[in-house]
Formats: structure tokens, C-alpha cells, sequence
């Protein structure tokens, strides 16, 4: 078996062109008939990849490396994994030795998930346990781990430690906010926000994004996009909306970032992971009554409420598709999007508008399909970009 071409790419992080069929006829000649060709593009904005694909370890391994900050898959093993039917077991921990070279001294180990059709392959970095905490990123994760801290009580014990507000959020609602949310919480959200938009700005615009409109059952939280149809009357609607929450008594927490957006500061040439809308970080209080069906509780759980996170960002109108394409996701899409329209198309592309070098001028879109249509590319519905 030559996986050369593969891991060499892996360890130089450069695209392949993916050449799976001796991989799929060498080694897994029991598992599925190989299609005679195969031709996947190496861009996750070319392939249309549902969350109903072949495979279901790596999405849902993509899903936890998001919550946990581990590196997300990367694009050559996405590409290869679209073509994966039925693997045996022991094909997962191949895999993630395949998949993760770089991560050899992580501890690898199984467990069942929620779901029992199939095993989730956690890699367990050793700053996973704190970087799942919302507010903990990689930096304090790793100045903690370097303390000699390992678990939660040797956090909260360590004098020294003085957590944000954001933080002791993130512990406070630990249980809650680490668990997953589902589609009809999500729903029930968008009803709660919904009300706020309306009560405040009548013509207000509320879209779900996000993991949600990418149609997946479960997310880590819920994303929303408010603006309104009158230019520059957004300034303030996200504060106005925050205030309602607060008044009903659902707000536990609340990050709010005020817009920095200055388009004559574009095109950034400069990769931002975060842009520049006004947005804010909420944990709301989410009541069973809500929800169709009921909340997703753990065991053992009588109260009749959950905690929530809820992300909503609220560009000007004329930017709205751009914003849209951005947070609808997923990462990896993004990702790939951004890498077509700059190395295919000598383009550049963020949340907040799409910049033509060739030409030096800004290309209008007031939807997803005019920027896919500027990039050439052929339109990939919402439920295809699970990459
Ligand atoms: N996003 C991005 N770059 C970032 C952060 C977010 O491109 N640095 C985009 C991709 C997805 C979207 O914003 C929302 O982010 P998440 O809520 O983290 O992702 P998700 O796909 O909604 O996943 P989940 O279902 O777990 O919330
Ligand atoms: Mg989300």
C-alpha cells in the first residue's frame, strides 16, 4: 500500500490531487465496490457534502475538534472521506493516525457516542478539558496546564487564578452549555429572538445560520443573523435586543462587541478569524415549555430549564449576503472558499465583501448566489457545506 502521496502532503499541509482508487481497491477491497473514477475536487466549496455522507466519524470528529479547539480535519482527509463506505471498526484508529500525524503524542482513545450507530474517535489534547469551557481558549488552557493544573477543582482551588466574567459563566453552566442543542431548541430560540427583533424594529429581519441551517440535527450553539431593511438602522438593534432579554429575565450571560466595521479599511489582505459586525455572545435561559417535545435534558436533571448559547451578529443590510455565507459555515467550507476565491480567482473573500485584485474593485452581492456566481462556482445549497 502507498500512502506516500498522502501523508507527504499532510506533512507539507499542501493540496493533493486526490488519487483514492488504489487506496480504496488495495485496502479496502471488502468494503465497497470502487467507482470506476473518482474525481473530487480538493476545494470543500466544489463538493457537496451533506450531513447524510459516508462519514460519520470524521463529521462528527470535526464537531468535537470545533467545541474543543483541537485542529479541524483537513482538507485532503474531508476530500478522501467523502468516498469511505461502511469502514470496519478497526479502520477508525488507522485513520486517525492517517489523519492526525501531527498529533502522535495525543492520547487516543474510543468511547460510544450519543448516538450508537457508530463510535466517536476523540483525540484528547492534553488542553481539552479546559479549552471546552466557553471563555478558555487555547492560551490560558495551556498556562494552566503549564501550572501543573489538570482538572476543574485544581482550577478553582489555585489562588492565583482570578476568572473573567466570561469564564466563570463558562463553569457555572458547564453541564449545560457542553451538552449538544437540538433542532427544536433551536426553533424555540428563534421564536424568543424573533419576539425581541419584532418588539423592537417592526421591518426587523431575523435568519437562522450557522450549523442549523446547514440542516444538522444538534449544534453547540445557535447562530442568528439580525438587521434591518433601512441602512445604518441596525446601530443599536443588538443592544435594544439584549435589554428585552434582560427585561424577561432570560439573559445569564452577555458579551456584547460593539461594531468595528470601516469599509474604508477593506480589502483586509490579512486573514481575520472574527469580523468586524456588531455581535454579542449570549448563555440564554431556555424553558422546557418552549420546546416542541421538550428540552434535551441529562439524567437526573428535574429542572425544567436549560442554559443556552445563543450568537447573534448584526451587520448593515448591503452586507448581509457576505455575513451570511460567512457564518453559515461549515469552517471547513469557509475555509476552502476563501483558499478557491484567492489562489483560483486572485480573489478575496470575508465576511464583509468580496474584493477582485484583477479588476481592483468590489463585487456587489445581495445574495449567496451573486457571490457564487462572481466566484464561478456552481451554487452549493446551505445542507451541502457540512464539509
Ligand atoms: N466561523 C468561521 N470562522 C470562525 C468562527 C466561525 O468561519 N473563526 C463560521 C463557521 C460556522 C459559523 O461561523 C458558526 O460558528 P460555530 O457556531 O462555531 O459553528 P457551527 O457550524 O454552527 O457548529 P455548531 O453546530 O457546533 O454550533
Ligand atoms: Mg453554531
Amino acid at each position: 500500500l502507498d500512502i506516500s502521496w498522502f501523508t507527504d502532503s499532510m506533512k507539507e499541509r499542501r493540496p493533493v490531487a486526490v488519487e483514492t482508487k488504489h487506496l480504496i481497491q488495495d485496502v479496502l477491497p471488502e468494503v465497497s465496490t470502487p467507482p470506476s473514477v473518482v474525481a473530487v475536487s480538493q476545494y470543500a466549496c466544489q463538493r457537496r457534502t451533506t450531513t447524510e455522507n459516508h462519514n460519520k466519524t470524521l463529521t462528527v470528529r470535526n464537531c468535537s475538534s470545533n467545541l474543543a479547539g483541537n485542529p479541524a480535519v483537513p482538507p485532503e482527509a474531508a476530500a478522501l472521506t467523502s468516498l469511505f463506505t461502511n469502514l470496519p471498526n478497526h479502520f477508525e484508529t488507522w485513520k486517525a493516525d492517517l489523519y492526525f500525524p501531527c498529533l502522535k503524542d495525543a492520547d487516543l482513545f474510543r468511547c460510544s457516542s450519543a448516538d450508537p450507530s457508530f463510535h466517536v474517535l476523540w483525540i484528547t489534547a492534553s488542553y481539552q478539558v479546559f479549552t471546552s469551557v466557553f471563555g478558555v481558549g487555547l492560551k490560558t488552557a495551556e498556562k494552566w496546564y503549564r501550572r501543573g493544573l489538570r482538572t476543574f477543582p485544581d482550577v478553582m482551588a489555585e489562588p492565583s487564578i482570578r476568572l473573567n466574567r466570561m469564564q466563570q459563566s463558562g463553569f457555572l453552566h458547564y453541564g449545560d452549555i457542553s451538552r449538544h442543542v437540538s433542532k427544536a431548541e433551536a426553533q424555540a430560540l428563534g421564536n424568543i429572538i424573533d419576539e425581541a427583533v419584532h418588539a423592537i424594529a417592526p421591518n426587523g429581519i431575523l435568519t437562522l445560520t450557522g450549523g442549523f441551517r446547514r440542516g444538522k440535527e444538534f449544534g453547540h450553539d445557535v447562530d442568528f443573523i439580525v438587521t434591518t431593511p433601512e441602512q445604518g438602522q441596525e446601530e443599536g438593534l443588538l443592544t435594544n435586543i439584549i435589554k428585552h432579554l434582560k427585561h424577561q429575565g432570560i439573559l445569564l450571560f452577555c458579551d456584547y462587541q460593539p461594531s468595528s466595521f470601516d469599509l474604508s479599511k477593506l480589502p483586509s489582505h490579512r486573514f481575520e478569524a472574527m469580523d468586524h459586525f456588531a455581535k454579542c455572545f449570549l448563555i440564554l435561559k431556555l424553558e422546557g415549555h418552549e420546546v416542541e417535545g421538550g428540552l434535551c435534558r441529562a439524567e437526573g436533571d428535574s429542572r425544567d430549564w436549560r442554559a443556552v448559547r445563543v450568537d447573534l451578529v448584526s451587520p448593515p443590510l448591503d452586507r448581509f449576503a457576505f455575513t451570511l455565507l460567512g457564518w453559515t459555515g461549515s469552517r471547513q467550507f469557509e475555509r476552502d472558499l476563501r483558499r478557491f476565491a484567492r489562489l483560483e480567482r486572485r480573489m478575496l473573500l470575508d465576511n464583509h465583501a468580496l474584493f477582485d485584485k484583477t479588476k481592483n474593485e468590489f463585487l456587489a452581492a445581495t445574495t449567496e448566489k451573486d457571490i457564487f456566481a462572481h466566484l464561478g462556482l456552481e451554487y452549493i445549497e446551505p445542507w451541502q457545506r457540512n464539509a
